[in-house]
């Protein structure tokens, strides 16, 4: 070592000094900011407690659509987890799709029209793995959907009430999906009579009357065998003079193929237009477990009273949802509404993405 390194070293020791140094402090900073973290903590929540928060959290929350939809959902993510499942596309593959479709009750025309459209894309080769293949069946379901308006036919300054009619076979949900619907309704601001224009069942009239004092809804009745066109045109009249905005009315429904139901109808909505209101929406209300019936009956009452939008009641308990796609590409009629259990609050607005995210996962 000669005397010309001797200031090198003393350099170097007082830049090791250094950074000895700010390591120090830098530490000393850390611990000191986390020790207020720690002090945040407590009190500490017994583990007991915060676990039965958590399970009645669960139990209190609604179930989701998606989990509503579990019957659908089986019955169609089973044939596609299955497709997917193989290394090329090939004929079971599409006998498999072929069948979920038509087992979820999409129709025959519908189903043929997204299989034919999706092989010829496989033949020419723009579709190669299982994989392109599902997701492409999905956007196209999906575009086959979205961008329908779903919103309630509502006109202001019509000088009287808006009428929405309920039409529908017997046991579809038109008394239960008309109670959901004034309490919606109301929750929104609007002022609602119903119209008990079921006459034929005592017990119609009774059950209307419960969902009025569920919702909050006035309502008008009439004698059991009355003529269902007069209870309703009552109802509006009496929702005129009280200034309410919005006649729901209830019809009966026998089956489909009675042929009286459907001159009835067609009264019921001519005389129901006869006062100061005007009819706004005829929703017709399906059971979604009935399948490919509900369009067949969807085309009788369209011919009888320009339905406007369909309430597709039951879904939570069918795996038949794909009435939706005929209903739509067929029929050319929205469904607006879908009926999720029997309480006042499981009528929702459809959401087709929604729907079809829950058939395919
Ligand atoms: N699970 C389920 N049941 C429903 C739904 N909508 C209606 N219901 C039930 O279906 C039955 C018939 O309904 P109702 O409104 O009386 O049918 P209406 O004859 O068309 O008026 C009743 O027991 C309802 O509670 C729904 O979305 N889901
Ligand atoms: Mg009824």
């Amino acid at each position: 070592m000669n005397n010309s390194s001797l200031p090198m070293i003393f350099l170097l020791l007082a830049i090791a000094g250094l950074v000895f140094g700010i390591g120090v402090v830098a530490i000393n900073r850390r611990k000191a900011r986390a020790v207020p973290q720690i002090q945040r903590v407590a009190p500490v929540t017994p583990v007991v407690t915060a676990a039965a928060a958590a399970v009645e959290a669960v139990l209190a929350a609604p179930l989701s659509v998606r989990d509503r939809l579990a019957k659908a959902r089986s019955s169609f993510s089973g044939a596609v987890g299955s497709v997917l499942g193989r290394s090329e596309i090939n004929d079971a593959t599409w006998l498999e799709l072929e069948e979920a479709l038509l087992r979820a009750d999409v129709g025959v025309r519908v189903a043929q029209s997204l299989l034919g459209a999706l092989q010829a894309r496989v033949k020419a080769k723009e579709i190669t793995t299982p994989t392109q293949l599902i997701d492409a069946l999905r956007s196209n379901m999906s575009s086959q959907l979205v961008g329908t308006s779903r919103d309630l036919n509502f006109k202001a300054n019509i000088g009287g009430p808006n009428i929405w009619l309920m039409v529908g076979v017997n046991g579809a949900g038109k008394t239960t999906s008309l109670g959901k619907i004034a309490a919606q309704q109301i929750a929104l601001g609007r002022t609602v009579l119903m119209a008990a224009g079921d006459t034929f069942r005592a017990a119609a009239g009774e059950q209307l009357s419960t969902w009025a004092e569920r919702s909050g809804a006035q309502i008008v009745r009439g004698a059991e065998g009355g003529d269902p066109s007069s209870v309703i045109f009552d109802g509006v009249q009496s929702a005129h003079s009280r200034n309410i905005d919005l006649v729901l009315a209830d019809t009966a429904g026998r089956l489909q193929s009675n042929t009286n139901l459907m001159e009835e109808l067609r009264k019921v909505r001519r005389v129901a237009e006869k006062g100061a209101g005007k009819v706004t929406e005829v929703l017709l209300v399906i059971d979604a477990t009935t399948g490919q019936n509900g369009l067949q009956q969807a085309r009788q009452f369209t011919d009888a009273t320009q339905v406007t939008g369909v309430v597709l009641t039951k879904l939570d308990g069918s795996a038949k949802g794909g009435i939706v796609f005929a209903i739509e590409t067929e029929l050319g009629i929205p469904v607006k509404l879908v009926g999720l259990g029997e309480t006042i609050d499981d009528l929702v607005v459809f959401n087709p993405t929604e729907f079809i995210d829950a058939l395919f996962e």
